[in-house]
């Protein structure tokens, strides 16, 4: 009989979780080229009109989630989610949302909104890994999709880096169109405090959690083609 290995504690499997870091596109040359103050204006213009596809794809992944979720509890928490992206107006509090905030980094990056939301330089395999990661949430149990989301784990570190970075190197972008950049690490940390929860919560088991490791690689996987597919298009000096 085939003895599994014994599951890890809830830090040790956090600390495994976080160890996958290494493997985050923060270290992709594209993004290490960007945000290293390298990246020609076309080569901004061409990742801000290309991560547009994948923004909008966020809320409706995180609907996929919301449908595939029987507990109201995680719903609560989860739908959010939509919210920071796509906004809202709710008893007289309005926020324009991030698919917003987006396009206007676009237009202070020198874009046009239409040719943003028109989608014209979007790069086949960069669709192609989005669209993996929208129909891996609608077909997978709800807790692989939420554990997908862990990459967010390393997000604040991204964000405040073209924080720092972008108006030093790229003073020709207009500082008002990284809002986006600066609402995401507040909102990543929130994320991850959820996912975090549900994935030590429903992973427990060994083989558990090693397809909880599997699920996160996978995501980190399509973070890193989308970089592969804009270095390949728009070319990246290392
Ligand atoms: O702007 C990003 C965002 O809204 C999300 C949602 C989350 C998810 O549900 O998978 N992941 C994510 C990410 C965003 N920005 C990326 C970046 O580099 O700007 C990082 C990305 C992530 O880490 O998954």
């Amino acid at each position: 009989m085939m003895m599994t290995a014994p599951a890890w504690s809830r830090t040790e499997f956090e600390a495994q979780l976080r160890e996958r870091g290494k493997s985050y596109h923060i270290h992709h040359p594209f993004n290490r080229m960007l945000n290293g103050g390298q990246a020609t204006p076309e080569q901004i213009r061409g990742w801000v009109a290309n991560r547009f596809c994948y923004q909008i794809a966020i809320p409706v992944k995180d609907a996929a989630v919301l449908s595939n979720c029987p507990d109201r509890e995680v719903r609560r928490g989860w739908v959010q989610r939509i919210l920071d992206h796509d906004g809202f107006e709710l008893g007289g509090v309005r926020d324009d949302g991030g698919i917003e905030a987006w396009l206007r980094l676009a237009v202070a990056v020198g874009l046009t909104r239409n040719e943003v939301l028109d989608q014209r330089h979007v790069i086949p395999a960069l669709r192609f890994a989005v669209d993996a990661y929208v129909n891996f949430a609608r077909r997978a149990p709800w807790q692989e999709a939420v554990c997908s989301s862990l990459t967010e784990l390393f997000a604040p570190e991204i964000h405040k880096q073209r924080l720092a970075s972008w108006p030093e190197h790229y003073p020709w972008i207009e500082p008002d169109g990284l809002a986006y950049f600066r609402n995401r690490v507040s909102q990543a940390r929130r994320d991850v405090e959820q996912g975090l929860q549900i994935t030590l919560d429903h992973f427990t088991t060994r083989p558990q959690q090693e397809r909880a490791l599997e699920v996160l690689q996978f995501k980190l996987d399509i973070l890193w083609a989308m970089n592969d597919a804009m270095a390949l298009r728009y070319g990246v000096t290392a």
